[in-house]
């Protein structure tokens, strides 16, 4: 701030000086006033900024646009024309939804967002918004979720949507599943939308790392991304959730003036008031400023100019300044007499200078976000923007649900209401002017009709020659290939298969490896984007800072305190890795930038995203949903897994259930590798599977443990036709057949619990006769999934031979019993459990919260250790009679094991 005692500590090198200055703004303050001081102030700082002069930024603006008329540039568009536009625009919005709801009863869709917004998006349609026609990307524009409809109604005017297609609003299913989605859904609509925002905080999140994604292939030479600039827009709700301002410091610090922020300041939620008591539009200022943005304010529509000209004493800006938002809200509901009474009223000076306004009048003076000229001038400020650093956020005060009515306009219940009468719907038409296209017969009519210009119509030709120039119509999402990825050679993976011999690793540091040879792979390296959150160390890969460089785009100013040794912090302006700083969130936000690039910008990247198991799935689980409708593709690694591999960090570390959180991801392809090669493995066949010659949308999640062990090598595959990397794709292959004994049991192992397992099988044989064979169960994900998939082929094909589930197949016709053991929750291999019907299936696991404490005295108590295994294989055999209860108990007694003690499940 400006104002605070530093100054004081700064030598005063002419007094005197000073002294008239300060006198000067006295003489000011007594005789004109506190309005007139501050005016002088605000052209001094004014004129202090022209002549370079520089000086910490106030955060805050008075209450009105910040572009004055003055300053307002040559409006280029046919006004006319636009505002017939917009009024199509806003009837099939209408339309759309009243006819969803009307033909399925609680559809639901928004009327008033749209409403509010329309000219938000016109403005950036008719001169902003660049296509991709030309072959270039364009510019990436994240479109507020409720107000798909308006987007829709425009593309149905433009002739990519037909009536058949607007009437299928939300109705998602049927028609090939070809509906319009109820939001912003790539997942569904993959040649519509681009960018999905409707979890709230979530599109400006994903919108200004995409932002910094942009510099990033810039900066790395990868793509030329200086002609697009992301528009993101928002509601003054959704400003609330942290994930919508949590990073806008990044924005400014990042210098990402290729980014706009235009946000639809309503002064409404769902509920009711943003900022009843205060002023959203002013915080938001702030915010924004105080974070290094350039803040554009669109408050007043130029009916306003005037009387702001005439407000020689200050009243009317001191009204609006201490105006709420809740009266503002007020006076959008009730009429111009209300506002004349209450808002210019009880000033005399103000009373006088609306006394030539008529009540209507006074109703119809618009807010700054429902005048095109206001809003232009502001786009125009922020394109011009570029060059200066600064990311700019433009703050538009409307009306929700504007021209809709007395019932919908700014009610409190706006937000919700998805019906109009037919005489709302008759004055809704009136208000927007189109009693020439609708009749009131067409509105008698049993759906209120759709109206579209024809072909040939100025209207229709005006707006399609403005999309041309701009690039072509938008949104569209598209897939084409502007820099083919080639795919990593099968050197890189080689070393894995060998195993690691006598010495014990991790397979974090297989991983490590693993990302170091792709990173170095000749053709593929480039698009390697490794992901960090502040966690490198903890995961061994600050090895990998000096070889690819931590991005910084303004480089490295300062020589590090470690610059001399091998694993030294070393940044670049073309560094690889992204090291994000301690936030999932924004990490993952550049995963989907990474992993979705491949459309967005037909340059496909392969993001690797490593973090903290424990805060993946469950801190920021809706993003990964996001990245799952965003349709991206890259690998997660939940680093540190496991409830008891991570030993000592205890319970809010230790994790024992992403598998079961990203088993609800359906495009997320689950594993849980217990060695080098398996991770090795996965991560080739990934990569062809997301980026080969026919790419699956989908994403990888492997969990990566800390524990060091000997890695073995490959083993040989003992199904005639399969080789081991297709059985480990597939979720299951057998690890080692069994010796031959008297009895016999399958153990099932994933991840670190192979130790266990291995010793179990060993202990059984030796004491008990029971030969065991070892399975690696990678994914049970994958096996459930395609259990499924059989299952239902065999209802619906009821006279056709039935087939098996792969894990039936593996599984169902072995001998004795299956214990199932893990370092995550039972439930996770229990997914399998019903499709091996005639064997008995114990899944043993780590229920229950986390602990610190020795891996020892961890996997004793969460009952996955080797005893554990042993004590539910015998007593799986003793089931059956074919050992004898008493050397189940013995078992129990021997290993120590208290069969009393508390089942730890809710602790
Ligand atoms: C994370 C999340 N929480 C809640 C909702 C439900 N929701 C949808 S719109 C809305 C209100 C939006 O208000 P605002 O952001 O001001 O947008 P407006 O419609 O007023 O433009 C809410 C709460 C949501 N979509 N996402
Ligand atoms: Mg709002």
């Amino acid at each position: 701030m400006l104002f605070d005692g530093s100054i004081h500590q700064l030598p005063d090198t002419d007094p005197g000086e000073t002294q008239e200055w300060l006198d000067s703004l006295d003489a000011v303050v007594e005789v004109q006033g506190k309005t007139r001081a501050r005016y002088l102030l605000s052209r001094l700082l004014e004129r202090a900024r022209a002549s370079q002069v520089s000086f910490p930024a106030t955060v805050s603006t008075p209450y009105i646009n910040s572009i004055s008329s003055e300053y307002e540039p040559w409006f280029p568009g046919d006004e006319h024309l636009e505002r017939r536009i917009r009024a199509y625009i806003r009837w099939n919005a209408a339309v759309m939804v009243v006819r969803a709801n009307t033909k399925a009863e609680g559809i639901g869709g928004h009327l008033s967002t749209f409403a509010s917004s329309a000219s938000l998006y016109e403005i950036g349609f008719n001169h902003f918004f660049k296509g991709k026609e030309s072959g270039t990307p364009g510019d990436h524009v994240y479109f507020q979720g409720h107000a798909a409809p308006g987007i829709y109604a425009r593309a149905f005017l433009e002739r990519r949507l037909n009536e058949d297609d607007l009437d299928a609003f939300r109705r998602e299913i049927g028609r090939g599943g070809r509906g319009l989605s109820s939001y912003p859904h790539p997942r569904l609509m993959p040649d519509f939308w681009e960018f999905p925002t409707v979890s709230m905080g979530l599109g400006p999140l994903t919108a200004l790392y995409q932002a910094r994604f942009n510099r990033y292939l810039l900066n790395r030479k990868i793509d030329d991304t200086s002609a697009s600039r992301v528009w993101a827009f928002l509601g003054d709700g959704e400003c609330d959730e942290p994930e919508t301002l949590g990073s806008i410091s990044l924005a400014a610090r990042e210098q990402l003036d290729n980014l706009v922020f235009v946000v639809n300041c309503n002064l409404q939620r769902l509920d009711g008031p943003v900022r009843g008591n205060g002023k959203i539009i002013q915080e938001l200022e702030a915010t924004f400023r105080g974070a290094g943005w350039n803040v554009i304010k669109v408050i007043w529509g130029s009916k306003w100019d005037e009387l702001l000209a005439r407000d020689t004493s200050g009243a009317l800006l001191n009204k609006m300044n201490t105006t709420v938002d809740g009266e503002f809200q007020r006076y959008t509901v009730e009429d111009g007499n209300y506002i004349r009474e209450n808002f210019f009223g009880p000033d005399p000076r103000l009373r006088e200078m609306v006394s030539h306004l008529s009540d209507e009048d006074l109703q119809n003076l618009p807010r700054g976000g429902h005048d095109y000229r206001k809003l232009y001038a502001a786009y125009r400020a922020a394109v011009e923007n570029t060059g200066s650093g600064r990311p700019t956020a433009i703050l538009c005060k409307t009306v929700k649900g504007w021209t809709l009515g007395d019932d919908i306009e700014g009610r409190n219940a706006t937000h919700q209401i998805k019906k109009m009468t037919d005489t709302q719907l008759k004055a809704l038409r009136d208000r927007l002017h189109l009693n020439e296209e609708i009749s009131d017969a067409d509105l008698e009519a049993e759906d209120p009709p759709y109206y579209r210009p024809p072909v040939d119509s100025v209207e229709y030709q005006y707006m399609i020659e403005r999309r041309r120039a701009l690039g072509g119509a938008m949104p569209r999402r598209n897939t084409t290939v502007r820099k083919a990825i080639s795919l990593p050679s099968d050197e890189v993976f080689k070393e894995f298969e060998t195993g690691s011999g006598d010495q014990s690793v991790s397979t974090t540091m297989g991983f490590t490896r693993l990302l170091r040879n792709l990173a170095r792979d000749k053709d593929f390296g480039d698009r390697v984007v490794p992901i960090i959150p502040d966690e490198a160390r903890t995961f061994g890969m600050d090895s990998l800072f000096r070889e690819l460089k931590i991005y910084a785009s303004q480089g490295q100013k300062y020589e590090p305190v470690d610059h001399d040794m091998l694993l030294k912090y070393a940044e670049a302006s073309d560094g690889q890795i992204l090291e994000e700083g301690i936030t999932e969130a924004g990490s993952l936000a550049s995963f989907i930038a990474a992993g979705t690039s491949y459309a967005t910008r037909g340059v496909p990247m392969v993001p690797f995203y490593t973090f903290y198991s424990m805060f993946g799935f469950q801190r920021v689980g809706d993003l990964i949903w996001q990245a799952a409708d965003a349709r991206a593709r890259g690998f997660l690694l939940g680093a540190t897994a496991g409830r008891t591999t991570l030993h000592g960090e205890g319970l809010q570390h230790q994790d024992g259930h992403s598998l079961v959180l990203a088993s609800t991801v359906p495009a997320c392809r689950a594993y849980d590798p217990a060695f080098a090669y398996e991770v090795a493995t996965i991560v080739r066949e990934g990569i062809k599977e997301m980026y080969g010659e026919a790419p699956n949308d989908v994403f990888y999640y492997l969990t990566l443990y800390n524990e060091n062990y000997p890695m073995p090598a490959i083993p040989e595959s003992t199904e005639p036709n399969k080789s081991i990397a297709e059985q480990i794709m597939q979720g299951l292959y057998l690890w080692k057949q069994a010796p031959t004994a008297k009895h016999r049991a399958s153990i099932l192992f994933s991840g670190s619990a192979h130790s266990a397992a291995s010793a179990a099988a060993a202990e059984l044989l030796e004491k008990y006769d029971v030969a065991c064979e070892l399975w690696s169960a990678t994914s049970y994900k994958s096996l459930r999934e395609q259990a499924l998939e059989v299952e239902r082929w065999n209802r619906l094909h009821p006279e056709q031979q039935a087939r098996n589930p792969l894990v039936t197949e593996l599984l169902d016709g072995g001998v004795g019993p299956i214990v199932a053991v893990s370092d995550f929750m039972r439930i996770v291999p229990e997914q399998v459990a019903r499709f091996v019907p005639s064997r008995s299936f114990t899944p043993l696991g780590t229920d229950g919260m986390g602990r610190s404490d020795t891996r020892t005295a961890l996997r004793r108590h969460f009952e996955i250790d080797a005893p554990h295994i042993v004590v539910a294989v015998l007593h799986e055999l003793a089931k059956t009679g074919e050992i004898k209860s008493e050397i189940v108990g013995e078992a129990i007694k021997q290993h120590g094991v208290d069969p009393e003690m508390a089942f730890a499940l809710h602790q």
